[in-house]
Protein backbone atom coordinates (compact mmCIF):
# COMPACT_ATOMS: atom_id res chain seq x y z
CA UNK A 1 0.00 0.00 0.00
CA UNK A 2 1.36 3.49 -0.82
CA UNK A 3 0.94 6.13 1.58
CA UNK A 4 1.79 9.02 -0.77
CA UNK A 5 -1.82 8.77 -2.47
CA UNK A 6 -4.80 9.38 -0.47
CA UNK A 7 -6.74 6.40 0.29
CA UNK A 8 -10.11 5.49 1.21
CA UNK A 9 -9.46 4.38 4.58
CA UNK A 10 -6.57 5.37 7.01
CA UNK A 11 -3.29 4.19 6.23
CA UNK A 12 -2.29 2.00 9.44
CA UNK A 13 0.96 -0.31 11.29
CA UNK A 14 -0.96 -1.28 13.82
CA UNK A 15 -3.87 -2.70 14.57
CA UNK A 16 -6.33 -1.42 17.45
CA UNK A 17 -5.62 -5.23 19.13
CA UNK A 18 -1.46 -3.59 19.23
CA UNK A 19 -0.76 -6.01 16.28
CA UNK A 20 1.34 -5.52 12.85
CA UNK A 21 -0.20 -5.45 9.68
CA UNK A 22 1.64 -7.80 7.79
CA UNK A 23 -0.13 -5.79 4.50
CA UNK A 24 1.05 -2.40 5.57
CA UNK A 25 5.18 -2.29 4.97
CA UNK A 26 6.29 0.76 6.49
CA UNK A 27 8.05 2.59 3.10
CA UNK A 28 11.47 2.34 2.46
CA UNK A 29 13.83 5.51 3.40
CA UNK A 30 11.69 5.90 6.72
CA UNK A 31 13.79 6.51 9.44
CA UNK A 32 12.80 4.10 12.31
CA UNK A 33 10.84 4.96 14.71
CA UNK A 34 12.23 3.94 18.10
CA UNK A 35 9.11 2.24 19.67
CA UNK A 36 10.20 2.13 23.48
CA UNK A 37 10.89 5.68 22.97
CA UNK A 38 7.70 6.31 21.61
CA UNK A 39 5.69 4.80 24.10
CA UNK A 40 7.86 7.00 26.54
CA UNK A 41 7.16 9.91 24.98
CA UNK A 42 3.09 9.00 24.78
CA UNK A 43 3.00 8.29 28.19
CA UNK A 44 4.89 11.23 29.69
CA UNK A 45 3.18 13.54 27.73
CA UNK A 46 -0.33 12.10 28.98
CA UNK A 47 0.33 12.46 32.28
CA UNK A 48 1.39 16.69 31.66
CA UNK A 49 -1.76 16.47 30.18
CA UNK A 50 -3.42 14.75 32.84
CA UNK A 51 -1.91 16.67 35.48
CA UNK A 52 -2.52 20.30 33.80
CA UNK A 53 -6.09 19.25 34.38
CA UNK A 54 -5.54 18.20 37.60
CA UNK A 55 -3.78 21.47 38.23
CA UNK A 56 -6.51 23.69 36.37
CA UNK A 57 -9.17 22.03 38.63
CA UNK A 58 -7.44 23.15 42.09
CA UNK A 59 -7.47 26.70 40.52
CA UNK A 60 -3.80 26.93 39.59
CA UNK A 61 -4.76 27.17 35.75
CA UNK A 62 -7.91 29.09 34.09
CA UNK A 63 -7.82 26.81 31.30
CA UNK A 64 -6.09 23.59 29.94
CA UNK A 65 -7.38 22.48 26.54
CA UNK A 66 -6.61 18.62 26.61
CA UNK A 67 -4.90 16.29 24.26
CA UNK A 68 -5.81 12.79 25.41
CA UNK A 69 -6.11 10.04 22.75
CA UNK A 70 -4.15 12.50 20.12
CA UNK A 71 -1.01 11.32 21.65
CA UNK A 72 -0.01 8.57 18.54
CA UNK A 73 -0.73 11.33 15.84
CA UNK A 74 1.29 13.95 17.90
CA UNK A 75 4.16 11.82 19.09
CA UNK A 76 4.41 10.23 15.75
CA UNK A 77 4.68 13.56 14.16
CA UNK A 78 6.77 15.10 16.60
CA UNK A 79 9.40 12.20 16.63
CA UNK A 80 10.16 12.62 12.82
CA UNK A 81 11.16 16.35 13.22
CA UNK A 82 15.45 17.10 13.08
CA UNK A 83 15.90 20.36 15.26
CA UNK A 84 16.21 22.92 12.50
CA UNK A 85 12.61 22.11 11.11
CA UNK A 86 9.96 24.95 11.91
CA UNK A 87 6.85 24.14 13.85
CA UNK A 88 3.57 26.00 14.21
CA UNK A 89 1.30 24.73 16.76
CA UNK A 90 -2.68 25.65 17.21
CA UNK A 91 -2.51 25.20 21.12
CA UNK A 92 -3.10 21.61 21.45
CA UNK A 93 0.31 20.37 20.67
CA UNK A 94 1.47 19.62 23.63
CA UNK A 95 2.72 16.18 23.02
CA UNK A 96 4.47 17.61 20.19
CA UNK A 97 6.38 20.27 22.59
CA UNK A 98 7.92 17.49 24.83
CA UNK A 99 8.67 15.66 22.06
CA UNK A 100 11.08 18.98 20.81
CA UNK A 101 11.87 19.69 23.96
CA UNK A 102 10.21 22.32 25.03
CA UNK A 103 9.91 22.43 29.26
CA UNK A 104 6.30 21.17 29.96
CA UNK A 105 6.35 23.95 32.61
CA UNK A 106 6.53 26.72 30.23
CA UNK A 107 3.42 25.51 28.35
CA UNK A 108 1.42 25.76 31.67
CA UNK A 109 2.38 29.76 32.05
CA UNK A 110 0.11 30.85 29.46
CA UNK A 111 -2.84 28.89 30.52
CA UNK A 112 -1.56 30.28 34.08
CA UNK A 113 -2.15 33.67 32.88
CA UNK A 114 1.52 34.16 33.52
CA UNK A 115 2.83 35.51 30.12
CA UNK A 116 1.30 35.82 26.52
CA UNK A 117 3.68 33.27 25.40
CA UNK A 118 5.33 30.71 27.69
CA UNK A 119 8.82 30.07 25.48
CA UNK A 120 11.18 31.87 23.27
CA UNK A 121 10.49 30.43 19.97
CA UNK A 122 13.74 31.13 18.44
CA UNK A 123 15.66 28.33 21.00
CA UNK A 124 13.87 25.31 19.50
CA UNK A 125 11.99 26.35 16.35
CA UNK A 126 8.62 25.92 18.08
CA UNK A 127 6.87 28.43 17.79
CA UNK A 128 3.89 29.67 20.49
CA UNK A 129 1.01 28.13 20.68
CA UNK A 130 -1.72 30.00 18.70
CA UNK A 131 -5.41 30.42 19.61
CA UNK A 132 -6.62 32.05 16.61
CA UNK A 133 -7.73 29.05 14.33
CA UNK A 134 -5.62 28.74 11.08
CA UNK A 135 -3.57 31.99 11.71
CA UNK A 136 -0.62 29.62 12.12
CA UNK A 137 -1.00 27.90 8.27
CA UNK A 138 -0.25 31.68 6.87
CA UNK A 139 2.63 32.27 9.34
CA UNK A 140 3.83 28.96 8.77
CA UNK A 141 3.84 28.94 4.86
CA UNK A 142 5.79 32.67 4.83
CA UNK A 143 8.43 31.10 6.81
CA UNK A 144 8.48 28.22 4.45
CA UNK A 145 9.04 30.84 1.85
CA UNK A 146 11.99 32.48 4.07
CA UNK A 147 13.54 29.01 4.06
CA UNK A 148 12.94 28.81 0.07
CA UNK A 149 14.59 32.46 -0.12
CA UNK A 150 17.29 31.47 2.52
CA UNK A 151 18.38 28.33 0.07
CA UNK A 152 17.80 25.90 2.77
CA UNK A 153 15.99 23.66 0.68
CA UNK A 154 17.10 20.64 -1.78
CA UNK A 155 21.18 21.39 -1.05
CA UNK A 156 21.15 17.44 0.08
CA UNK A 157 23.12 18.16 3.47
CA UNK A 158 21.26 16.45 6.11
CA UNK A 159 21.91 19.64 8.36
CA UNK A 160 20.85 22.09 6.13
CA UNK A 161 17.76 21.24 4.51
CA UNK A 162 15.00 21.87 6.32
CA UNK A 163 11.09 22.29 6.70
CA UNK A 164 7.87 23.53 8.49
CA UNK A 165 5.48 21.52 10.10
CA UNK A 166 2.47 23.32 11.19
CA UNK A 167 -0.62 21.83 12.70
CA UNK A 168 -4.25 22.50 12.49
CA UNK A 169 -7.45 21.00 13.41
CA UNK A 170 -10.45 19.49 11.38
CA UNK A 171 -12.70 22.57 12.40
CA UNK A 172 -9.95 25.09 11.15
CA UNK A 173 -10.07 24.08 7.22
CA UNK A 174 -13.55 26.02 6.79
CA UNK A 175 -11.32 29.30 8.01
CA UNK A 176 -10.38 31.29 4.67
CA UNK A 177 -6.76 31.64 5.87
CA UNK A 178 -5.96 27.45 5.87
CA UNK A 179 -7.24 27.60 1.98
CA UNK A 180 -5.33 30.92 1.48
CA UNK A 181 -2.20 29.07 2.71
CA UNK A 182 -2.62 26.03 0.67
CA UNK A 183 -2.95 28.01 -2.33
CA UNK A 184 0.68 29.38 -1.25
CA UNK A 185 2.14 26.26 -0.88
CA UNK A 186 1.20 24.69 -3.71
CA UNK A 187 2.10 27.40 -6.34
CA UNK A 188 4.98 28.17 -4.83
CA UNK A 189 6.11 24.37 -4.26
CA UNK A 190 7.09 25.36 -0.47
CA UNK A 191 8.44 22.97 2.16
CA UNK A 192 5.78 22.85 4.16
CA UNK A 193 3.67 19.88 5.67
CA UNK A 194 0.05 20.49 7.12
CA UNK A 195 -0.34 17.55 10.03
CA UNK A 196 -4.18 18.09 10.34
CA UNK A 197 -5.66 16.23 13.30
CA UNK A 198 -9.32 15.26 12.76
CA UNK A 199 -10.53 14.80 16.28
CA UNK A 200 -13.72 14.89 15.02
CA UNK A 201 -15.16 18.13 16.89
CA UNK A 202 -14.26 21.54 16.61
CA UNK A 203 -16.07 22.49 19.87
CA UNK A 204 -19.34 21.16 19.37
CA UNK A 205 -19.27 20.83 15.45
CA UNK A 206 -18.64 17.50 14.45
CA UNK A 207 -15.91 17.25 11.40
CA UNK A 208 -19.68 16.19 9.19
CA UNK A 209 -20.58 20.06 9.10
CA UNK A 210 -17.17 20.72 7.79
CA UNK A 211 -16.75 18.54 4.88
CA UNK A 212 -18.67 16.32 2.75
CA UNK A 213 -15.57 14.58 1.59
CA UNK A 214 -12.63 13.07 3.77
CA UNK A 215 -10.20 16.05 4.55
CA UNK A 216 -7.20 14.27 2.84
CA UNK A 217 -9.30 14.57 -0.29
CA UNK A 218 -9.93 18.44 -0.64
CA UNK A 219 -5.80 19.05 -0.35
CA UNK A 220 -5.95 17.60 -4.31
CA UNK A 221 -7.91 20.41 -5.42
CA UNK A 222 -5.39 22.59 -4.42
CA UNK A 223 -2.66 20.53 -6.22
CA UNK A 224 -1.23 19.33 -2.88
CA UNK A 225 -0.33 15.73 -2.05
CA UNK A 226 -3.02 14.21 0.60
CA UNK A 227 -2.16 11.34 2.67
CA UNK A 228 -4.75 9.93 5.35
CA UNK A 229 -3.50 7.94 8.12
CA UNK A 230 -4.93 6.31 11.20
CA UNK A 231 -3.76 8.93 13.95
CA UNK A 232 -3.90 6.58 17.00
CA UNK A 233 -1.57 4.88 15.31
CA UNK A 234 1.96 6.12 16.56
CA UNK A 235 4.27 4.10 14.34
CA UNK A 236 2.00 5.53 10.75
CA UNK A 237 1.44 8.39 11.89
CA UNK A 238 5.47 9.00 12.09
CA UNK A 239 5.85 6.73 8.74
CA UNK A 240 3.84 9.41 6.80
CA UNK A 241 5.39 12.77 8.70
CA UNK A 242 8.77 11.43 8.17
CA UNK A 243 8.20 10.79 4.47
CA UNK A 244 6.17 14.23 3.88
CA UNK A 245 9.03 16.53 5.56
CA UNK A 246 11.66 14.34 3.71
CA UNK A 247 9.86 15.48 1.06
CA UNK A 248 9.63 18.80 1.98
CA UNK A 249 13.34 19.39 2.83
CA UNK A 250 14.34 17.97 -0.52
CA UNK A 251 12.03 20.89 -2.50
CA UNK A 252 9.54 18.13 -3.52
CA UNK A 253 6.83 20.68 -2.28
CA UNK A 254 3.93 20.32 0.27
CA UNK A 255 1.89 17.84 1.92
CA UNK A 256 -1.32 17.57 3.60
CA UNK A 257 -1.52 15.29 6.30
CA UNK A 258 -5.03 13.84 8.03
CA UNK A 259 -4.42 12.05 10.91
CA UNK A 260 -7.52 10.42 11.71
CA UNK A 261 -7.98 10.78 15.83
CA UNK A 262 -10.46 11.41 18.37
CA UNK A 263 -10.14 14.45 21.12
CA UNK A 264 -11.26 11.84 23.94
CA UNK A 265 -11.45 14.92 26.47
CA UNK A 266 -14.05 18.02 26.25
CA UNK A 267 -12.81 20.71 23.82
CA UNK A 268 -11.09 22.34 27.13
CA UNK A 269 -11.60 22.15 31.01
CA UNK A 270 -14.69 24.68 30.39
CA UNK A 271 -16.73 22.28 28.27
CA UNK A 272 -19.29 19.60 28.80
CA UNK A 273 -18.95 17.60 25.83
CA UNK A 274 -22.19 15.45 26.78
CA UNK A 275 -23.89 17.89 25.87
CA UNK A 276 -23.36 17.39 22.07
CA UNK A 277 -21.64 13.30 21.80
CA UNK A 278 -22.72 10.72 23.83
CA UNK A 279 -20.59 7.98 26.07
CA UNK A 280 -21.09 5.39 23.41
CA UNK A 281 -18.98 7.74 21.23
CA UNK A 282 -16.30 8.08 24.05
CA UNK A 283 -15.96 4.29 24.28
CA UNK A 284 -16.02 3.05 21.26
CA UNK A 285 -12.52 5.70 20.63
CA UNK A 286 -11.51 4.70 23.91
CA UNK A 287 -10.83 1.20 22.24
CA UNK A 288 -8.69 2.76 19.87
CA UNK A 289 -5.93 4.52 22.54
CA UNK A 290 -2.92 4.73 20.82
CA UNK A 291 -0.80 4.20 23.97
CA UNK A 292 -2.74 0.87 24.78
CA UNK A 293 -1.84 0.03 21.27
CA UNK A 294 1.56 0.31 21.08
CA UNK A 295 2.17 -1.32 24.90
CA UNK A 296 0.54 -4.03 23.73
CA UNK A 297 2.62 -4.75 21.43
CA UNK A 298 5.61 -4.28 22.71
CA UNK A 299 4.71 -6.02 25.44
CA UNK A 300 3.68 -9.42 22.60
CA UNK A 301 6.31 -11.38 21.48
CA UNK A 302 6.10 -10.37 17.85
CA UNK A 303 8.26 -7.26 19.41
CA UNK A 304 11.40 -9.13 18.98
CA UNK A 305 13.85 -7.35 20.79
CA UNK A 306 12.32 -4.14 21.41
CA UNK A 307 10.15 -6.15 23.94
CA UNK A 308 9.18 -4.42 26.94
CA UNK A 309 8.24 -6.26 30.26
CA UNK A 310 6.68 -4.86 33.77
CA UNK A 311 10.07 -3.62 35.11
CA UNK A 312 10.24 -1.01 31.69
CA UNK A 313 6.49 0.30 32.61
CA UNK A 314 7.40 0.22 36.51
CA UNK A 315 10.31 2.74 35.87
CA UNK A 316 8.02 4.69 33.38
CA UNK A 317 5.39 5.18 35.95
CA UNK A 318 7.91 5.99 38.58
CA UNK A 319 9.73 8.61 35.76
CA UNK A 320 6.10 10.29 35.07
CA UNK A 321 5.32 10.59 38.97
CA UNK A 322 8.34 12.97 38.87
CA UNK A 323 7.57 14.57 36.40
CA UNK A 324 4.45 15.36 37.93
CA UNK A 325 5.94 16.61 40.90
CA UNK A 326 8.30 18.79 38.48
CA UNK A 327 5.26 20.53 37.03
CA UNK A 328 3.22 20.60 40.36
CA UNK A 329 6.22 22.74 41.45
CA UNK A 330 7.05 24.75 38.46
CA UNK A 331 3.15 25.69 38.05
CA UNK A 332 3.15 27.27 41.47
CA UNK A 333 6.87 28.89 40.90
CA UNK A 334 5.64 30.97 37.92
CA UNK A 335 6.83 34.00 37.82
CA UNK A 336 4.52 36.97 38.07
CA UNK A 337 4.09 38.86 34.96
CA UNK A 338 5.33 42.51 35.37
CA UNK A 339 2.43 44.30 35.17
CA UNK A 340 4.04 47.06 32.94
CA UNK A 341 4.83 44.37 30.57
CA UNK A 342 2.05 44.84 27.69
CA UNK A 343 2.90 48.69 27.69
CA UNK A 344 6.23 48.31 27.35
CA UNK A 345 6.11 46.03 24.61
CA UNK A 346 3.54 48.00 22.59
CA UNK A 347 5.67 49.83 19.93
CA UNK A 348 9.26 50.06 19.72
CA UNK A 349 10.04 53.09 21.42
CA UNK A 350 7.18 54.68 24.16
CA UNK A 351 4.72 57.52 23.29
CA UNK A 352 3.49 60.04 25.60
CA UNK A 353 0.21 58.40 25.43
CA UNK A 354 1.51 54.91 26.21
CA UNK A 355 3.30 56.22 29.16
CA UNK A 356 0.34 57.76 30.28
CA UNK A 357 -1.40 55.11 30.24
CA UNK A 358 1.17 53.12 31.61
CA UNK A 359 1.33 55.53 34.78
CA UNK A 360 -2.33 55.26 35.34
CA UNK A 361 -2.26 51.23 35.09
CA UNK A 362 0.89 51.36 37.37
CA UNK A 363 -1.11 53.31 40.13
CA UNK A 364 -4.19 50.98 39.95
CA UNK A 365 -1.90 48.07 40.63
CA UNK A 366 -0.57 49.45 43.07
CA UNK A 367 -3.94 50.44 44.99
CA UNK A 368 -5.10 47.21 44.61
CA UNK A 369 -2.11 44.31 44.48
CA UNK A 370 0.33 46.06 46.23
CA UNK A 371 0.63 43.43 49.15
CA UNK A 372 0.45 40.71 46.62
CA UNK A 373 3.25 42.15 44.70
CA UNK A 374 5.47 42.36 47.87
CA UNK A 375 5.37 38.96 48.93
CA UNK A 376 4.82 37.00 45.06
CA UNK A 377 7.70 35.36 43.23
CA UNK A 378 7.67 38.25 40.84
CA UNK A 379 10.67 38.62 38.53
CA UNK A 380 12.17 41.39 40.56
CA UNK A 381 11.44 44.83 41.71
CA UNK A 382 8.72 46.95 42.34
CA UNK A 383 5.55 48.44 40.51
CA UNK A 384 7.40 52.04 41.08
CA UNK A 385 10.63 49.66 39.20
CA UNK A 386 8.30 48.64 36.36
CA UNK A 387 8.33 52.17 34.35
CA UNK A 388 12.09 52.22 34.22
CA UNK A 389 12.31 48.53 32.41
CA UNK A 390 13.59 47.41 35.74
CA UNK A 391 11.18 44.53 35.97
CA UNK A 392 12.30 43.47 32.22
C1 LIG B 1 -10.73 32.66 14.17
C2 LIG B 1 -11.36 31.94 15.31
N1 LIG B 1 -12.68 31.63 15.26
C3 LIG B 1 -13.27 30.97 16.28
C4 LIG B 1 -12.53 30.61 17.39
C5 LIG B 1 -13.19 29.85 18.54
N2 LIG B 1 -12.70 28.46 18.54
C6 LIG B 1 -11.74 28.07 19.41
S1 LIG B 1 -11.35 26.45 19.21
C7 LIG B 1 -12.48 26.27 17.96
C8 LIG B 1 -12.65 24.93 17.30
C9 LIG B 1 -11.44 24.47 16.57
O1 LIG B 1 -11.61 23.15 16.13
P1 LIG B 1 -10.49 22.36 15.39
O2 LIG B 1 -9.85 23.22 14.36
O3 LIG B 1 -11.08 21.09 14.93
O4 LIG B 1 -9.38 22.11 16.51
P2 LIG B 1 -9.52 21.26 17.89
O5 LIG B 1 -9.94 22.23 18.95
O6 LIG B 1 -10.49 20.18 17.65
O7 LIG B 1 -8.15 20.75 18.16
C10 LIG B 1 -13.14 27.47 17.72
C11 LIG B 1 -14.20 27.63 16.71
C12 LIG B 1 -11.17 30.98 17.42
N3 LIG B 1 -10.38 30.64 18.45
N4 LIG B 1 -10.61 31.61 16.37
MG1 LIG C 1 -11.06 19.23 15.85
Amino acid sequence: MSVTAFEARPWSVLSADGELRQDAAVPSGTRALQLRSALRNMVLARRIDTEAIALQRQGELGLWPSMLGQEGAQVGAGSALRPQDVVFPTYREHAVAWCFGVDPVQLLGLFRGTTMGGWDPRERNFNLYTLVIAAQTLHAVGYAMGIVRDGDVGTGIPERDRAVLVFLGDGALSQGEANEAFVWAATQQLPVVFFCQNNQWAISTPVSTQSLVPLAQRASGFGIEGVQVDGNDVVASHAVVDQALTKARSGGGPTFIEAITYRRNPHTTSDDDLRYRDREEHARWAALDPIDRLRDYLLSDEAGAERIDAAFLAELDAEAEELAIRLRAGCRALPLPNPADPFLHTLETMTAEISAQLDEHLADVAAELAPNLATAPAQGGTVSAAKNGDLE
